[in-house]
């Protein structure tokens, strides 16, 4: 391919080089910065630089990028980062400003762009280049990039989305992934390719391979160690009808076949929708995968040549050179002052990463003299200052120690300058939450706050008509994919069967099948597929099939969906709703209630675990209003029971963290959530007949769990509490424990040591007597409270059983 087959200037390939030539420097003088002890890790994109100045030629305003760790190239040219900005990050710069994409959450290669105001409204999205936030597990990226590629398929097909400008031009966005070779090994990839390639949908996924993961060569990482070769398959024929994806392969110090291969790619995606995989081949890592080893340790001298040789940087500037567009002196001028601009920008984000830390060294050792002055213990006090002042890289612990150490230093004396320590370290205090613990969920004041919802009650008249549980909720479906166009719902067998419990009956007929759709079995991509919509403005409710299934969406959950707005400091929201049934069916894995497994790891979602299909409908309705992520479970064996149909089920909604009381007593508080309650209210029927009055309480949502105290209120009458469910012992129940002893204080009102009542450790058995010794049931339950209050008064209370 000559010059004359670009369809760049002279001046943007040079400045193309000079990116690229700046990018490299920026990883060497990383690694340097980590090796001289400045930074704690790095991980760079050197060796990768060439793929992405072609990548970003093809990269238009409203494309998103989902990639990972090597992209640093990219997100220069796109103007998505500075070098100064970049080494913020490797300082972990908690400011937003000196770091916008983590704010110094994430480590080095952790990059976006951010989509939300300071005041958590949306921005438009079709004005800038967009890149969602990275992670680091392997292919994590990839079930994200499903539901990016995606959503310009319904901004294109659905006419009710039309308006939404802001997010989207007539589905025109390309969607642009990024891997690693042997992260192709991870099933999340597979999956992924598979998902886009049923969608059809304008995903550009390009493989940077380096013929390495760390130091496993492809040799253990992909059969035939060839990835184009095994995503042949995947290929679509040359007729424009067909389905599949195109595939290049390409060296990736080969500029001109790189440019040509974006460009076509690129453009084949938005105008038709159909994917493409790029395979980026002969690419290498000047120097090693991180700063944690050298890769000397595991390559050949052979191939330790090799990529000497075809490194793609050297490559392009022989091409360069070759093809006469500048003199090798012009070049060397310009490295030369490339070099030096890199360094001084490290510089300047080193300055104002450290200022702020030294200044406040400079504050506590002020305080520190004060204090030693005061003090018998004045050589001690200097000597931690010393040390403290004498520390070459400090870092705020520092000094947090240091005054840790004179506070002790002087605990039996009365100096007046200790109320200076102790101040400073109050405001400290203040300051945390704000650098390292803000936007786990939207922060009060920002827009979209779930817990702003404050909810409406349901009404019912005589008129009120009794409905089984699936037709409640297929009612109130209807109502909200009519009143919301934003609405997007999927799962399997959600589209043409409406569900396996037939909430969405008749809904696809109605809605379309973009509206209310059928997936492939795919949970963890069902779930970026879900995030990726989320981010680009859409409200979707993706459905997994059963509780138990949960697990094979938990790692994206758990990994991207809970962490997005806080690794990102409040630059995204995904507000996805995840639909899923449980608790209580038959067998193993159709009757797992993993709670605990859940709250424990989704922390920065919500967990709403609604008794029945109206409280679902509340809860759903205050989650639309709102714009948080959330996971709901239905009550498996509440489609069929009948329920009253709120006159106002268009209208009323459920706050989250307000747990309701369902019988009130005196004798004893029986705290619990979902399928249990109803077994709950059975024995706490059966306790009434002994004369035991039970306070029932269903918690509603786990995550919020109990905002306003109202259980422990509770155990102020009672003095006595159970907290039942049909986790495993230890599971919820103890974090219910812990919530409401610990936080709420409610050890101190007891009168009876609390106890907890789970399923058993193992998993539920088959059938309905499995399932009766496997669960907690009414009979347990009524033996395990009577015998508390046997305790409390056994003349009262006498064992009969
Ligand atoms: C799920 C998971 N497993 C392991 C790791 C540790 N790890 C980080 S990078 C990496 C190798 C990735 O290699 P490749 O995909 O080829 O990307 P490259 O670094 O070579 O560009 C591994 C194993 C991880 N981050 N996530
Ligand atoms: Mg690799």
């Amino acid at each position: 391919m000559t010059l004359a087959d670009i369809r760049l200037t002279k001046e943007e390939i040079l400045a193309d080089y000079r990116l690229a030539y700046r990018s490299r420097q920026a990883s060497y003088i990383g690694r340097r910065e980590v090796l001289s002890g400045k930074a704690k890790f790095g991980i760079f994109g050197d060796g990768k630089e060439l793929p992405q100045l072609a990548m970003a030629h093809a990269f238009q305003k409203g494309d998103f990028r989902s990639g990972y760790y090597r992209d640093q190239t990219l997100m220069f040219s796109l103007g998505l980062l500075t070098v100064q900005q970049f080494f913020a990050e490797l300082y972990a710069h908690t400011d937003i400003e000196a770091d916008p994409s983590t704010a110094g959450r994430c480590m080095i290669g952790h990059f976006n762009s951010r989509s939300l105001n300071p005041d958590g409204s949306w921005k438009n999205l079709t004005d800038q280049y967009n890149s969602s936030p990275d992670v680091s597990p392997t292919a994590a990226q990839m079930p994200r990039l499903v539901g990016l590629a995606y959503a310009s398929k319904l901004y294109r097909e659905l006419d009710v989305l039309h308006h939404l400008t802001q997010f989207s031009n007539q589905g025109n966005e390309v969607a642009f992934g990024t891997i690693g070779n042997a992260s192709c090994a991870e099933g999340l990839f597979w999956e992924s390719v598979n998902a886009i390639g049923v969608l059809r949908v304008p995903a550009v996924i390009t493989i940077y391979d380096d013929s390495y993961g760390i130091s496993v060569s492809n040799e253990h990482q992909i059969a035939k160690e060839n990835l184009a070769e095994l995503l042949m398959g995947f290929q679509r024929p040359p007729e424009a009808c067909c389905d599949g994806f195109d595939i290049y392969s390409v060296p990736g110090w080969d500029y001109p076949a790189l440019l040509k291969a974006y460009l076509q790619a690129a453009e084949v995606a938005r105008r038709s929708h159909m994917p493409s995989i790029i395979h980026v081949s002969e690419l290498t890592q000047p120097q090693g995968h991180s700063t944690s080893g050298s890769h000397e340790r595991y390559k050949s001298k052979e191939r330790l040549e090799w990529e000497t040789q075809n490194d793609c940087l050297k490559k392009f500037r022989e091409w360069i050179l070759a093809e006469g567009l500048v003199t090798t002196r012009t070049l060397e001028n310009w490295e030369d002052k490339d070099r030096r601009s890199v360094e001084d920008e490290r510089k300047q984000a080193w300055l104002a990463y450290i200022g702020p830390i030294q200044a406040e060294i400079k504050t506590v050792a002020a305080i520190f003299d004060q204090v030693a002055a005061q003090s018998r213990h004045s050589e001690q006090i200097k000597k931690i200052k010393t040390q403290l002042q004498t520390i070459q890289v400090p870092f705020r612990r520092d000094a947090m120690a240091a005054l840790s150490d004179v506070l002790l230093t002087v605990r039996d004396e009365t100096a007046p300058a200790k109320e200076a320590l102790l101040k400073w370290k109050r405001g400290q205090a203040g300051l945390v939450h704000e650098r390292f613990g803000s936007h786990l969920y939207i922060e009060p004041g920002e827009q979209g706050s779930a817990l702003a919802v404050s909810g409406r009650p349901a009404l019912y008249s005589e008129t009120s008509p009794t409905l089984m549980g699936f037709e409640i909720l297929n009612t109130f479906f209807d109502q909200l994919l009519k009143r919301e166009p934003r609405l997007i719902v999927f799962g399997e067998d959600v589209g043409r069967l409406g569900d396996v419990n037939q909430a969405f009956r008749g809904l696809q007929e109605k809605y379309g099948p973009r509206r209310v759709g059928d997936t492939g079995i795919r949970e963890a991509t069902i779930l970026g597929q879900a995030i990726g919509l989320a981010l680009r403005g859409l409200r979707p409710i993706a459905e997994i099939q059963y509780l138990d299934y949960v697990l094979y969406g938990l790692q994206l959950m758990s990994d991207d969906l809970s962490t997005m707005l806080w690794r990102s400091k409040g630059g995204h929201k995904a507000p996805v709703i995840v639909r899923t049934r449980g608790h209580r069916l038959e067998g193993v894995w159709h009757s797992g209630s993993p709670m605990a497994g859940i709250i424990n790891l989704v922390r920065g979602m919500y967990v709403v675990t609604p008794r029945n299909m109206v409280q679902a409908a509340g809860f759903y309705t205050t989650l639309i209003q709102a714009e948080e992520p959330a996971l709901l479970v239905e009550v498996l064996n509440g489609y069929r029971s009948k329920e009253r149909l709120p006159d106002n089920l268009e209208e009323f909604s459920l706050p989250l963290g307000k747990p309701e009381i369902l019988s009130a007593g005196s004798d004893i508080t029986l705290v619990t959530y979902g399928a249990c309650v109803r077994i709950v209210m059975e024995a706490a029927e059966r306790l009434a007949q002994v004369g035991i009055q039970c306070e029932v309480i269903d918690v509603q949502t786990l995550l919020p769990f109990d905002l306003h105290g109202i259980i422990g209120e509770s155990l102020k009458k009672t003095n006595r509490v159970v907290f039942i469910d049909e986790d495993v012992p230890g599971g919820t129940t103890a974090y219910m424990l812990q919530q409401v002893l610990e936080n709420q204080l409610g050890y101190q009102y007891l009168d009876s040591p609390p106890v907890t009542i789970a399923a058993a450790a193992h998993r539920p058995a088959y059938g309905s007597d499995g399932d009766y010794w496997s669960k907690p049931n009414r009979e347990d339950i009524f033996e395990k409270v009577y015998q508390i209050m046997h305790e409390t008064n056994p003349k009262r209370y006498p064992i009969f059983y």
